[in-house]
This record gives C-alpha cells, sequence and structure tokens, in this order.
C-alpha cells in the first residue's frame, strides 16, 4: 500500500502545487508582475514549507474529533498526509473519516485503520458513518502507514494523536526506532491541575483521570517513555465549549464542511442529549498550527496505575499546555474552518 499512498500524496502535491502556482500568478497579474519562473519557486518554497501531519483519531465517538479533522483540512500550513483510526471499531471509524474527507473534497487523503480494540464508548455517529460503504479489501493497516510515512519522510512528521493511544502503543512496539524518528507528537490527554468540568471561573477541584490516558495506561507510559518530543494539551487547557452563537455562525454559512459538521453534530446531540460540544482535540490541531495558542511549559509526567499524569522531578518528557484563552482559540478556530471551502 506504500506505494499507492506516495502515489496519491504525489498527485496531491501536483494539485496543490497547482493551485499555488495559479494563485501566485493571478496576483503577478494584477500586479503587472511577468516572472513566471519566480512566482512558481515561491509557490514550490510555500508547499514545501506545509507541516506534514498524520492525524491518529478515535472520530465518531464524542464530536470533537470531527472539529479538529476539519480544523487540520482548512489550514493552509498543515498537510495531511494520512487519517489513521485508533480504538473501538476502527473500520466504522474510518468509514467516518473516509465520508468526511470525501465530503469535504479530501477524498485524496489516505485513511487507515488501526488495531480495533475492547471499547465502553459509545458511537454516536454510527449512521452517518454508514453510508459510506467498506472498501472491497478492507482498510489498510494504520501502524504499517503511519511507520512507511515516518521512513519516507524521517524527522518531518508531527503525529497528532487525540484518541486512546493504541495505534501509538503498536507503533512503538512494531518499531520503535522509526517511531522515534516522528519529529513531534502534539496530543490531547492528561490532567495536571484540572479536572472534567474545570473551566476556570471557579477554583479548580483537581486533576482526574483523564480518558486518551486512562483507555490504554501500557500505550500511554510508552508513548512518554519514547524520547520523541512531545506537546502535551491536557484537560486544563482543552475544554473549550462551542456554545450556541458560535455554532449559528459556523453552520449557517453551508460550505461543505460545515454541512459535514452541522449532519455529525446533529447526529451526536441526538445520541447525548448534549448541546455544547467541547472542543477537547481541536485544540491539539490549533497547537501544531500554531504553537502560541496554546504555551507549554516543559515537565516530567508519569502516569500513575489510576491513569493520573502525575508531575515529578526529573528530565522533562512533554512539553504541557496548562492554561489556554478560550476567546482566543474561537477567534482562531471559526475564522479558519469558514475560510476553507473545500476543493
Ligand atoms: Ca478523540
Amino acid at each position: 500500500m506504500s506505494l499507492l499512498h506516495g502515489e496519491v500524496a504525489g498527485m496531491r502535491m501536483k494539485q496543490i502545487s497547482a493551485r499555488k502556482i495559479l494563485g501566485v500568478a493571478g496576483l503577478a497579474l494584477l500586479c503587472g508582475i511577468t516572472s513566471w519562473p519566480v512566482a512558481g519557486a515561491q509557490a514550490q518554497t510555500v508547499a514545501s514549507q506545509k507541516q506534514k501531519v498524520v492525524l491518529d483519531t478515535d472520530i465518531g465517538d464524542d464530536i470533537d474529533d470531527a472539529f479538529a479533522l476539519a480544523l487540520a483540512l482548512s489550514s493552509p500550513r498543515i498537510e495531511v498526509i494520512g487519517v489513521t483510526t485508533a480504538w473501538g471499531d476502527t473500520d466504522l471509524r474510518a468509514r467516518l473519516a473516509e465520508r468526511f474527507l470525501r465530503a469535504t473534497g479530501y477524498g485524496d487523503i489516505p485513511v487507515a485503520a488501526g488495531p480495533r480494540t475492547h471499547a465502553s464508548s459509545t458511537f454516536t455517529q454510527a449512521r452517518w458513518a454508514q453510508v459510506e460503504p467498506e472498501p472491497p479489501r478492507g482498510w489498510p493497516d494504520a501502524v504499517d502507514f503511519t511507520l512507511a510515512a515516518i521512513r519516507r519522510h524521517p524527522g518531518e512528521i508531527t503525529l497528532i494523536a487525540v484518541a486512546p493511544f493504541s495505534n501509538v502503543g503498536a507503533l512503538i512496539d512494531r518499531d520503535a526506532a522509526t517511531f522515534r524518528k516522528l519529529k513531534k507528537v502534539v496530543l490531547m490527554g492528561g490532567s495536571i491541575h484540572r479536572r472534567y468540568g474545570d473551566l476556570g471561573y471557579l477554583p479548580d477541584r483537581g486533576p482526574e483521570p483523564e480518558y486518551n490516558i486512562m483507555m490504554d495506561l501500557a500505550s500511554s507510559r510508552k508513548l512518554f517513555a519514547s524520547g520523541v518530543p512531545i506537546d502535551m494539551m491536557p484537560l486544563d487547557s482543552t475544554q473549550l465549549k462551542l456554545d450556541e452563537v458560535m455554532r449559528d455562525t459556523l453552520f449557517s454559512q453551508s460550505t461543505p464542511t460545515t454541512d459535514a459538521l452541522l449532519s455529525l453534530y446533529e447526529e451526536w446531540r441526538a445520541s447525548t442529549g448534549n448541546p455544547t460540544p467541547t472542543l477537547f482535540d481541536a485544540m491539539a490541531v490549533a497547537a501544531a498550527i500554531d504553537p502560541s495558542l496554546c504555551p507549554t511549559t516543559p515537565m516530567r509526567i508519569e502516569i500513575d496505575d489510576q491513569g493520573f499524569t502525575r508531575p515529578v522531578a526529573g528530565a522533562p518528557n512533554a512539553n504541557v499546555c496548562l492554561d489556554s484563552d478560550s476567546d482566543h482559540f474561537f477567534h482562531f478556530y471559526i475564522p479558519a474552518i469558514l475560510s476553507s471551502s473545500g476543493r
């Protein structure tokens, strides 16, 4: 499958380069500039500066993964080279991701499914996912896919991990040396001072085990011991509430992206009874795009047997974002989504 993915990725790069060249060329015409080779070279430089990203997601349970994927696709500073699905029914998650990518014009981005696991969570967006057919020969393996991508681009790939870390653990088990050639991992997970529901308006009630860490403690520990640079977005900085005014602003635009998000939101809302998404995972993507949105502190994190992420003395193994500005985040997030018309 790696050859196929390479071809697909190559085709995509050509499409991106062609678009960029047309854009720069149009600007050059407006400005009376006719130096086409320079415009082409500028376009190549812009394309090559994009951060290569693999998004590892448990899309389909909570709604924030879809909002995170939408942001990754919208950013001109990120090239999503693959979406991998983790935890639970990874095949159904892959169908959901594939449908989302097709609906928003990104059907050329590869989707791969990780090892299926036991999961007690509720797949809230199954109906939308099931419309997408299974591929005749099944999904590519996420572990094979990600390792091949790292080998093609050593030191260049950012893994944005916004699911229980079952795929990450499998990557390390399969080939720890290649895993270490990631540029970095940006993750949503853990809890340092704030627990679920601590939004900074009242005194913090202290940490509690967070879902992505707690669901697979062994894999979480392998990640924090891997030596790969980690940017960690815990509950402290990711409880970002998409309120009704912001939802109306987004959904009323009816772009391919906001229509797909609205469909998934409505199914999630009907399943959970909760009207207000918390965009935990979208902060991991936002921080990968612009680290100033979630400033970090170097810390050494140990994971105890209950799933707490404890800061301890010693050499730092993660850059941890302990606080964020929700208003700042949404002033970044919403324009980014609305500027993306898909393709
Ligand atoms: Ca997630």
